[in-house]
């Protein structure tokens, strides 16, 4: 593997209650991916308000900091060879209209608020949205025995 990466993943409220963890998964799973930490929590108006700092002050802030503490969403890290560009990919543009088919957003989302999943969108963000949700032992070092099958002679 040339350059693992770690990056954050969270299936979001509406991920969930439309049953849609385990599309998501799989959908990360069988790209080679490795799943390094998961659990299901409730966002607090804190945790949302660090999470989404970047967007403060926008006009869909609001809304974007009461659906993400709206109900219960599974929080995880992803690792592998350019996990942040690779699962960013995955997970397709921000608004629906605009996300490729064959993408998370592009086949089974269609608003641009309610998008289903969240993933880090540089490695400087990936390490500090994983240091907001996870502590350090929660993040499981294993090696895949797929490895050598996913990266080849790399
Ligand atoms: P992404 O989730 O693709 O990284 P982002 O970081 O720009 O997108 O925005 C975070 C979330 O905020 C996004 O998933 C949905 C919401 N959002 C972004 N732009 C929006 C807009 N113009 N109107 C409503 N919600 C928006
Ligand atoms: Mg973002």
């Amino acid at each position: 593997m040339k350059t693992r990466e770690r990056t954050f993943i969270m299936i979001k409220p509406d991920g969930v209650q439309r049953g849609l963890v385990g599309e998501v998964i799989s959908r990360l799973e069988r790209k080679g991916l490795k799943l390094t930490a998961m659990k299901m929590m409730v966002i607090s108006e804190e945790l949302a308000a660090q999470h989404y700092g970047e967007h403060k002050g926008k006009d869909f802030y609001d809304s974007l900091v009461s659906y993400i503490t709206s109900g219960p969403v599974v929080a995880m890290v992803w690792e592998g060879d350019r996990a942040v560009t690779l699962s960013r990919i995955i997970i397709g543009a921000t608004d629906p209209a605009k996300a490729a088919p064959g993408t998370i957003r592009g086949d089974l989302a269609i608003s641009v608020g309610n998008n289903l999943v969240h993933g880090s969108d540089s490695l400087a963000s990936a390490e500090r949205e994983i240091k907001l949700f996870f502590s350090q032992e929660e993040l499981i070092d294993y090696r895949l025995s797929s490895e050598s099958w996913i990266y080849g002679e790399e």
